[in-house]
């Protein structure tokens, strides 16, 4: 199986990458982030829950999002080719479960494919995205910057995490959409 991590910052571009990358491979597309506003949209007890946390910008509670992702591994196990991983893990918490929930599968992350985006440029593309997402935690410049804070103080360790495992890979996410849609591939190409 191919199982990548879309790795970054908040708007650094993993959701734009992801969209492309899961037809070109044939993945799995999870995104934590879409999954935890589709429960918020159908008024669930755990998106009502999540969404308390998201509008603040601070992460939701990791049992939460851990609990989310062992039920759609589960739902695609034998299904599909691999997944792309977007926006999970944000903690080493996280990883460490997933590393186990994939290892009883008898599967394994294969690579963290990390974006790299200054924060000015984070600000700005949130910012330009908040124009039109309706997201709540795209409008205001205090929850976008407390947002980049939690990822440098909690998400940050998970490269480490993957750096020590030899399965990390830094790219410029700084450039066209096409340009570091190019960057990624030529990483996955040896993958295969
Ligand atoms: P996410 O939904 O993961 O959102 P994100 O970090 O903002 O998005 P992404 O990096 O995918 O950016 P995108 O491609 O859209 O998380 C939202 C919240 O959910 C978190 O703050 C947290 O509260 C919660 N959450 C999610 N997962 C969690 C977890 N595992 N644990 C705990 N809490 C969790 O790009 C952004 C913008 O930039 C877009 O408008 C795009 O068009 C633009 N863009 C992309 N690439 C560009 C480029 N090359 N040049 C110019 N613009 C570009």
């Amino acid at each position: 199986m191919l199982n990548l991590i879309l790795f970054g910052p908040p708007g650094s571009g993993k959701g734009t990458q992801a969209a492309f990358l899961i037809s070109q491979y044939l993945l799995k597309h999870i995104s934590t982030g879409d999954l935890l506003r589709e429960e918020k949209a159908k008024g669930s007890k755990l998106g009502m829950e999540a969404q308390r946390y998201m509008e603040q910008g601070l992460l939701v509670p990791d049992e939460v999002v851990i609990g989310m992702i062992d039920q759609k591994l589960d739902e695609f196990a034998g299904k599909v080719n691999g997944f792309i991983f977007d926006g999970f893990p944000r903690t080493v918490a996280q990883a460490e479960a997933l590393d186990n929930l994939l290892a009883e599968k008898g599967t394994e992350i294969t690579k963290v494919l990390a974006l790299q985006v200054s924060e000015a440029e984070l600000l700005r593309r949130i910012l330009e995205r908040g124009k039109t997402s309706g997201r709540a935690d795209d409008v205001n410049e205090e929850t976008i910057k407390r947002r980049v804070q939690e990822y440098n103080v909690k998400t940050i360790p998970v490269a480490e995490h993957y750096a020590k495992k030899g399965k990390l890979s830094n790219i410029d996410g700084e450039g066209s959409i096409d340009e570091i849609t190019d960057l990624l591939c030529a990483e996955i190409d040896v993958l295969q």
